[in-house]
């Protein structure tokens, strides 16, 4: 698939994808606050699995593990369960509306967890996310990768952070799993973006913030030219 150019009337769907820890939260609060303030248009920022209220309930059940034991197959059926509601209720009615929605992880993390990593056939996940997405895919998916051992290692130190000012301690469902599994998604998501190089872009997540920051305004001036059309200039500022 390619990216398309900006055009009247659809909004831009980009998406963030990548392992646990990669930047993915930081980087689409840093993109929203840049495409607010340059592309005239809206922006709505959002995730998965979550997003609509009936998908964030799912998803606690699936963080909290409680589908785990159904096995793999019947995980990857309650993340299209929830998809299928956000779908509906948020991303397709913001883009028909003309918004941007950058939605932290989509279709590929189950591609990668369900299917690479989680051994799901992939041909039964491609018949799954041709009914649930349909011709909902994304303009761009920005694969932040690193090395997994960097990425649990920034999560955990949050994770203390986050203990320390009170709030719920422990991995989640997917944290919890074995490094192995961690470096097959690695590898899983890397494959994506060589399959689907209209699509996908990979970034450095190791770098700093503010580099990761640099280098996705620049891929997405490059790949989505049309969403900066109304603010003439704005492109040779990644500062
Ligand atoms: N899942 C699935 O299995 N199948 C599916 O179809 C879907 C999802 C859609 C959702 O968890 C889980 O669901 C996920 C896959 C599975 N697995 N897990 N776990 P989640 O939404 O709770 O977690 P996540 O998506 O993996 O996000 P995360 O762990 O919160 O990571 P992140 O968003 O990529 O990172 P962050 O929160 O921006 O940053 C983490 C920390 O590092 C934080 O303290 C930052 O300040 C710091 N940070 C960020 N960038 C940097 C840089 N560049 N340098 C240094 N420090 C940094």
């Amino acid at each position: 698939m390619t990216a398309r150019a900006g055009g009247a009337g659809r909004g831009r769907f980009i998406t963030f994808e990548g392992g646990e820890g990669a930047g993915k939260s930081t980087q689409i609060r840093r993109l929203a606050a840049h495409l607010r303030a340059r592309s005239g248009r809206p922006v709505v920022t959002t995730r998965e699995p979550g997003g609509s209220p009936r998908a964030e309930a799912i998803r606690e059940a699936l963080l909290a593990g409680l589908a785990k034991p159904h096995g793999p197959f019947a995980e990857a059926l309650l993340f299209c369960a929830a998809r299928i509601d956000h779908l509906d209720t948020l991303i397709r009615p913001a883009l028909a509306a003309g918004e941007i929605v950058l939605c932290d992880r989509f279709a590929d993390s189950t591609r990668a967890y369900q299917g690479a990593a989680g051994g799901l056939d992939p041909a039964l996940l491609t018949s799954l996310e041709e009914v649930v997405v349909g011709q909902t895919r994304p303009d761009l998916t920005l694969i932040l990768d690193c090395d997994p051992e960097l990425g649990l290692a920034r999560a955990r130190a949050r994770q203390s952070a986050d203990e320390t000012a009170g709030a719920a301690a422990g991995p989640d469902r997917f944290e919890a799993e074995a490094l192995a599994f961690h470096a097959r998604l690695r590898a899983a998501f890397l494959a994506i973006a060589a399959a689907e190089p209209g699509r996908c872009a990979v970034v450095n997540a190791a770098l700093s913030a503010d580099a990761v920051e640099a280098a996705i305004r620049t891929v997405v001036a490059e790949r989505l030219p049309g969403l900066f059309a109304e603010t003439p200039g704005a492109h040779g500022d990644a500062a």
